[in-house]
């Protein structure tokens, strides 16, 4: 079908429908279960036993309808803050949320987590952060996930050695598994809404997205964020979905239309949009007050649709209750709330020791002998980098059937009919690295995005939540900057504030660098130390083809998130060739190289400066006779300060050089490191050589001057040798 179905605009329902009276008795109970714990966080924060509060108010029919049509532990769940209903619904206790809410040791995220940030690793809950539309796409990645392993079943099987990242993780998955997702309507503006949509569509994936449409996000109404006012309206024409919009305050009306997009992702027929008009009673968190933005008549008319008076009063007039029966429910729940409350606030702490737990894997660290094998080379050929890198991509994909490669342009032809017939030979990449692995690996591991950086990202995000291992592309380093926002935000925290629950070890390589003559702006960017600022995602940065092929095996075979950069300008280059290591040849994160020994002074480097100082380090020894030691980091973050500190422990001289700009650079951290732990051992001033502070020029005058090289390494190391 080429365009989505759609019920009846606003469904109404007015008998009990299919639920049964034990059912609706549970259907109301969570929803009152919801707003009582709405209310007692309220009483907690004005008492300043919690920190903030945000409520599911007025969304419940909505979320419990939701939580009741799907299947907790089976299904996927990556909600919003406003889910508290479809958490309980699905089975999260009260006393989990409130010990989130108190900052205990919650189960969830062990303190580090607001409260409503609903996680549950039994239930499927996955650990959602405070942006609001980024966990779209996660979910789109992971019924991804879902399908690939309902299709390739061996690839979620099988034991594997020490050092091997999926021994972490439990690939569980069934045929007709669901995801859901939701957001506010206001979130619809954002970007990655219409990224998850056009991945669900166009792969006709199992994923319920559902809108909560309260009017207003925080103080904007919503006709300021959604042209028309109406975001059914808008998504209407995307393929293969199912379209329902609802009166998300009508309790079975909701359920009904819940369950008929559940039916519709279940039987495999594509994605669903359940849109839900719900009112918003509290204002939007505790720190707002409504009444500065709304007229008091809009709050009245509101407040007659609340979905637990609505259920209420239909309970009592198709006689599933009599009043009696719901005030002591009430009394009930109440109590409940009240335990649990206790209970949390009595619960022990997190500990302080504990803090950097989970910033990154504790099972497997990247930085270990387990990734240390010697190079066994079959042949004394020479290749590039950019050889080296597609062989080692080759014999990772052979030996892993987890791996997925996607990104901009990375497959050889999407429409792949030409290529199996031989009529068009494949593309592969700009810089055609992944060249020829759809034709060897088929067109569900490796396969073209949509232009859309966040959604590689965020997708592989989703994916690896599930245990694949996404390896993606970043057409250049200069375009990285619409995936920052699920790079600092998603991928480098999960672990962190699911205290260890949920993890997204994944590879992002990334092209970067300049010396491309005329590569200017937009094709010349450094910018690593942006990412080494952030705790969560390892940074390498290979220079020769035998660590290429090295540190990507690391990479893809660990158990973190690696950023792996691969110089442009070095893909190709005499320089770094090297023969091919084999398939096992793995190197430590965190470990050094000395490309040149020498006695006189250290000059600490990576990337494409490596080859320009090794130039200027022959001319050095040549014309003065001073021995420079040259350090090639390979690994950013972590880093191996030990190397560097033997180095000018000998030579008492150091000069940090790197292509990025100078100011605020990576040489900047290192520099000030020297300078506090290796003073005594210095002679002469930390010296740094890296970019002017402008971005990169087109004309070749003016990029030569703009990026450092050899003539400015020369001289650096002159003036510091004679200080
Ligand atoms: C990317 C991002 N920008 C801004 C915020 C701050 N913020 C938190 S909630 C919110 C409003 C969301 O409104 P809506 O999507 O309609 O959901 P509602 O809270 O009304 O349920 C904003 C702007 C954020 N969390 N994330």
């Amino acid at each position: 079908m080429t365009a989505g179905v759609s019920t009846a605009q606003q469904n109404t329902a007015d008998s009990t429908g299919p639920l049964t009276h034990h059912e609706l008795i549970r259907f109301y109970r969570l929803m009152y279960l919801s707003r009582k714990t709405d209310d007692r966080e309220i009483l907690l924060k004005r008492q300043q036993k919690i920190f903030f509060q945000i409520s599911c108010a007025g969304h419940e029919a909505l979320l419990v309808a939701a939580g009741m049509a799907m299947r907790p532990g089976y299904d996927w769940f990556f909600p919003y803050y406003r889910d508290r209903a479809l958490a309980l619904a699905l089975g999260q206790t009260v006393t989990d949320q409130l010990l989130q809410a108190v900052g205990a040791d919650d189960p969830g995220s062990g303190g580090r987590q607001m409260p409503s940030h609903w996680t549950s690793k039994p239930l499927h809950l996955v650990s959602p952060s405070s942006a609001t539309a980024t966990q779209l796409l996660h979910a789109v990645g992971c019924a991804e996930a879902g399908r690939y392993f309902a299709q390739r079943p061996q690839a979620a099987t099988g034991s594997y050695g020490e050092g091997d990242y999926r021994r972490f993780k439990d690939v569980s998955f069934q045929p007709d598994e669901v995801v859901y997702t939701s957001l506010g309507e206001g979130s619809t503006s954002q970007g990655e809404f219409w990224e998850a949509l056009n991945t669900a569509s166009n792969s006709k994936l199992p994923v319920i997205f559902v809108v909560e449409d309260n009017g207003y996000a925080i103080s904007t109404p919503v006709e300021t964020n959604t042209p028309g006012g109406n975001i059914s309206r808008l998504v209407a024409n995307f393929p293969n979905f199912f379209f329902a919009e609802v009166d998300g305050t009508d309790a079975l009306a909701s359920y009904a239309v819940m369950q008929q997009a559940v039916a519709w992702c279940r039987a495999g027929n594509g994605p669903a949009l359940v849109h839900g008009h719900v009112i918003r009673p509290y204002s939007h968190a505790l720190s707002d007050d409504e009444r500065w933005y709304r007229h008091a008549s809009e709050l009245e008319a509101d407040a007659l649709r609340d979905p637990i008076a609505r259920m209420g009063v239909l309970l009592l007039q198709q006689g599933v209750l009599t009043e009696a029966e719901l005030d002591a429910m009430h009394r009930d729940i109440k109590q409940e709330v009240r335990d649990a409350a206790d209970t949390a606030l009595a619960a022990p702490l997190p500990r302080v020791e504990d803090i950097e737990r989970h910033v990154y894997s504790e099972d497997l660290q990247p930085t270990t002998a387990v990734f240390r094998t010697e190079p066994q080379p079959r042949d004394k050929a020479e290749h590039t980098i950019a050889d080296s890198i597609n062989q080692t991509l080759r014999e990772e994909m052979r030996r892993d059937e987890r791996i997925v490669i996607f990104g901009e342009d990375v497959a050889d032809a999407s429409r792949d009919e030409h290529l199996r017939s031989g009529a068009v030979k494949g593309k592969g990449g700009v810089f055609k690295i992944t060249s020829g692995l759809q034709l060897e690996f088929g067109s569900d591991r490796v396969f073209n995005s949509p232009l859309a950086e966040a959604n590689i990202t965020g997708r592989a995000v989703g994916m690896a939540v599930r245990g694949l291992k996404p390896v993606v592309e970043i057409q250049f380093f200069d375009y990285i900057w619409p995936a920052m926002h699920q790079m600092r935000n998603e991928l480098s925290n999960i672990r962190w504030r699911s205290n260890g629950n949920h993890t997204a070890p994944l590879v992002m390589r990334v092209p970067i660098g300049g010396y491309l003559t005329g590569g200017s702006i937009y094709h010349s960017q450094s910018g690593e130390s942006i990412f080494t600022h952030t705790p969560g995602v390892r940074v390498v940065m290979p220079s020769n083809a035998q660590d290429a092929a090295g540190l990507l095996r690391t990479a893809i075979r660990c158990d973190d998130p690696v950023l792996f950069l691969e110089h442009k300008r070095l893909y190709r280059e005499s320089y770094g060739r090297a023969p091919y290591p084999g398939p096992e040849y793995a190197i430590p994160f965190g470990k050094a190289t000395i490309a040149r020994p020498g006695g006189d002074l250290t000059l600490v480097t990576y990337g494409a400066v490596g080859p320009r100082a090794l130039q200027a380090a022959q001319r050095l020894a040549r014309e003065t006779g001073v021995e420079a030691e040259v350090i090639d980091l390979r690994s950013l973050s972590p880093y191996d300060f030990e190397a560097v500190a033997a180095s000018v422990r000998k030579t008492s001289r150091v000069i940090v050089a790197h292509e990025d700009m100078r100011s605020w650079g990576f040489g900047a951290e290192l520099a000030a490191r020297i300078a506090d732990e290796l003073f005594h051992d210095l002679d002469a001033p930390v010296r740094r050589v890296g970019a002017r502070d402008t971005f990169v020029a087109y004309q070749p005058i003016l990029e030569d001057a703009i990026l450092p090289q050899p003539d400015d390494l020369f001289q650096a190391m002159a003036d510091l040798a004679a200080f």
